[in-house]
């Protein structure tokens, strides 16, 4: 399926991390069909915090976010599928777990807009999802093999 395929850039944020909610997350991205390119578990400084959050650096939030984002280890992930930006969106829900459907990541695990377990690229930002990707990783962390269930996965 290469030639469709894109790849977006996931995070489990310091509160899934340490609510254990890690292996729940990736199996419901791998359960989908979604591959797994990278990942790596860190605690984010405040200079990557802002870079990643640099669009809203001027809300009222800015400072809570950064120091949630940098409170503790983290697991950035990149993932890859067809329509890989989108499709992650809708399984992570509404960015504020209150109004997020049952069904989606936050639906289930969050209930707080400031604690809301999960980040994925914004599929709504042309570009955003390779813009975070480089911010994360190196090309030599990345992987790319083929899934064997792939021809299950795809038409
Ligand atoms: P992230 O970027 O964390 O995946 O979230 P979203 O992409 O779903 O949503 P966002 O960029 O609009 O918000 C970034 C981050 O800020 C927190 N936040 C947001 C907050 O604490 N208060 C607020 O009023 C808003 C709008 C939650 C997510």
């Amino acid at each position: 399926m290469s030639a469709d395929r894109e790849r977006t850039f996931v995070m489990v944020k310091p509160d899934g991390v340490q609510r254990g909610l890690v292996g729940e997350i990736v199996g419901r991205l791998e359960a989908r069909g979604l591959r797994l390119d990278g990942a790596k578990l860190l605690t984010i400084d405040r200079d990557l915090a802002e870079d990643h959050y640099a669009e809203h650096v001027d809300k009222p939030f800015f400072e809570d976010l950064v120091s949630f984002i940098t409170s503790g280890p983290a697991l950035a992930m990149v993932w890859s599928g067809q329509d890989a930006t989108r499709q992650v969106r809708q399984m992570m829900g509404d960015t504020d777990p209150a109004v997020a459907a049952p069904g989606t990541i936050r639906g289930d695990f969050a209930l707080d807009l400031g604690r809301n377990v999960i980040h994925g690229s914004d599929h709504e930002d042309p570009g955003a999802n390779e813009r975070e990707i480089d911010l994360f990783f190196d090309p030599d962390e990345l992987v790319d093999y083929d899934r064997i269930d792939e021809p299950w996965v795809y038409e």
